[in-house]
């Protein structure tokens, strides 16, 4: 016995580890409906606001009153890569990478997608196999160069590939349970397992062994969890069988019930790995969705292969962000972090309209410093005003959702009361175009808008990042000073640019150019964020002036309704900070608002008045600047 026991002991850790290990995997999960959007048919769209989700004031309610916004859903790498700075030096990068909506990535787009689209195999699966076809490492880099052939020329082609859904999204394994008891009242067949079977409703579900007594068939379950006197209620559910007066049978030894292969959030860790490895991106995914979303963001840490020394976790931190719960805010020590090998899917409201954005919260000037910062923004319900309605009225109505309401009596933090001295039935909502907040007047209109990430990289910091030796923070100084992780002229390249990796493929680094296209006359939204980690930073803008309307994510309005707003022509921020700032392109307006004289066509710059900043390490141009282009 003496012998044996320690052996025994070995053994149940050899088993505990093997649990432990298992335990993780890469999941995504991206719900077609929840409680508050309960019609999976109605979540691929944004509905107009027409009151609040819930009246009641005793918690959630079986059905919403109104069901607002819809469902979004995004995945995204945690792990490594490479960028090209603009004096061509391949700078190594800690780093986020799209998996999922690669295609608007590569387009400079949001790689936020609503469930039908996030939900979908690549390509769609064999019908006989049920494979999918599997994506390259690399891409889209990978297929978009074998397609269109166009290496290296600019603007690089994205046309190879058009997927949008969630990369190694397969269809999971059919699930099979033996039947211990069927019967039926009526049309209603209730089906009891002798195990779950992980049915929900809606799913398909097959009957087969019953031959005899005519239960055999595909049916559509109409309820889960269901109270039987054999067994615990997860292991039964119902459906309905038109075929009335089926008689109980109990304990078959031929009978089963089954669910077709399906898509429940399974993946493929090959095309995780595949994809992920090496393919991230400065800025990191740009997301964006719409108020009263709710919004899936899976995580998944591929890990950094040039670093195999590290076990780096890494998080996501919306900054400044009103969290659904504490639990998603990713600051490790107070939150969940994600170790290599595992995925986790964040979950978000979205409650404020705003410019915001987002990074890793591990080490944050480490993690920062390498490329761990992304752009986030919500767009206000207002958009959804149907054509040449009242925006004032759209306001107002949100006055009467407990939620929304801002009554700057009692709430000294509401930033969007209503705008002073305006009437009911003001302000009609424009054909075209879009709104940066619920502002109710139409003031935060814009034409053409651009999220633009500021940010600095010290190659000496990434240098020893990769070269597995100790960083020196305190040294930490910025030699490249990066507009969407571009500096000058590489701002002002359309399309995504490339990089090539160390696994031999090229990669699309740098998704978002920075070119401000605005047709004379109209106007751009600027959404700037601020990640610099070591000191600030100036824009300025030549010709055109800036008229900032908000800042870290709310209305530049004050208690009395009356807009703040303010015209400049430069703006400073921390690393931290974001606002937002509208380019009119249009010299004169008239009092209907529409553009009597435009400004002359031709190119303006934004720049930074910091002219150490206007470089590219050693060289003496570039740097933080931009062209916009009034044509
Ligand atoms: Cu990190």
């Amino acid at each position: 016995m003496r012998k044996l026991f320690p052996f025994c002991v070995s053994l149940i850790l050899v088993v505990l580890a093997a649990g432990v290990a298992s335990a993780q995997s890469f999941r995504v999960q991206c719900p077609t409906r929840t409680i508050t959007h309960p019609v999976a048919a109605n979540n691929n769209a944004e509905p107009a606001y027409v009151g609040p989700t819930y009246t009641g004031t005793n918690g959630y309610p079986a059905a919403p009153a109104h069901v607002n916004g819809a469902i979004k859903c995004q995945q995204i790498s945690g792990g490594d890569g490479y960028s090209t700075m603009g004096d061509g030096t391949q700078t190594y990068m800690f780093s986020f990478g799209p998996l999922s909506g690669l295609t608007d990535i590569a387009n400079g787009l949001p790689g936020t997608e609503f469930p039908s689209v996030f939900n979908t195999p690549y390509p769609a699966p064999d019908p006989i196999t049920n494979l999918p076809a599997p994506l390259q490492p690399g891409d889209p880099a990978t297929t978009d160069g074998m397609v269109a052939n166009t290496w290296p020329g600019f603007p690089l082609s994205t046309t190879g590939l058009t997927y949008n859904g969630a990369v190694g999204q397969v269809m999971d394994i059919p699930n099979l349970v033996t039947i211990y008891d069927i019967s039926e009242v009526g049309t209603t067949v209730t089906v009891v397992g002798n195990a779950p079977l992980g049915v929900a409703l809606g799913d398909t579900v097959t009957i087969s062994g019953q031959d005899t007594t005519g239960y055999n068939g595909t049916f559509t379950v109409t309820a889960v969890n269901v109270v039987n006197s054999f067994f615990p209620a997860n292991f039964a559910f119902t459906y309905t069988n038109p075929t009335t007066g089926l008689a109980e049978v109990t304990e078959s030894t031929t009978a089963t019930a089954g669910l077709a292969p399906r898509i429940d959030g399974h993946v493929d860790a090959r095309q995780i790995m595949d994809v992920g490895i090496m393919n991230g991106n400065i800025p990191a995914p740009l997301m964006a969705i719409d108020e009263d979303d709710e919004f899936f963001l899976t995580l998944t840490n591929v890990g950094m292969i040039m670093r195999p020394d590290l076990f780096e976790q890494h998080t996501v931190h919306f900054h400044g962000y009103p969290n659904a719960s504490s639990f998603y805010d990713g600051v490790p020590d107070a939150s969940v972090a994600i170790n290599i090998g595992a995925s986790f899917t964040y979950y978000y409201l979205a409650p404020d309209a705003g410019t915001y954005f987002w990074h890793c919260h591990i080490t944050p000037p480490e993690h920062l410093q390498m490329g761990m910062v992304g752009q986030l923004y919500v767009r206000p319900r207002q958009n959804r005003v149907a054509s040449g309605g009242s925006l004032y009225d759209a306001l107002a109505l949100q006055q009467g959702d407990l939620r929304t309401a801002c009554k700057s009596a009692t709430d000294i933090l509401c930033s969007n009361p209503l705008p002073a001295g305006a009437s009911a039935g003001s302000a009609p909502r424009a054909a075209a175009g879009n709104y940066a907040y619920n502002d109710g007047d139409g003031s935060t209109y814009y034409d053409v808008e651009y999220p633009l990430q500021i940010h600095g990289f010290d190659p000496n910091f990434h240098f020893v990042g990769m070269t597995f030796n100790p960083e020196g923070f305190s040294d930490m100084k910025d030699k490249y000073f990066l507009l969407n992780g571009r500096s000058y002229p590489d701002t002002v390249t359309p399309g995504p640019l490339a990089t090539q990796s160390t696994d031999g493929s090229m990669h699309f680094s740098q998704p978002l150019p920075s070119i401000i296209n605005i047709p004379a006359g109209e106007r751009a939204l600027l959404r700037i964020s601020d990640l610099d980690v070591t000191e600030y930073q100036t824009l300025a803008s030549l010709g055109i002036p800036m008229q900032v309307i908000g800042y870290n994510a709310k209305l530049l309005r004050d208690q009395a309704g009356n807009n703040m707003y303010y015209n400049t022509n430069s703006i400073t921020l921390a690393g931290g900070e974001s606002l937002d700032v509208i380019l009119d392109s249009c010299a004169v307006r008239a009092t209907n608002g529409s553009c009597t004289t435009p400004m002359a066509t031709g190119t303006y710059y934004l720049y930074t008045p910091n002219l150490d900043h206007l470089s590219n390490d050693a060289e003496n141009f570039g740097g933080l600047m931009t062209e916009v282009r009034v044509n």
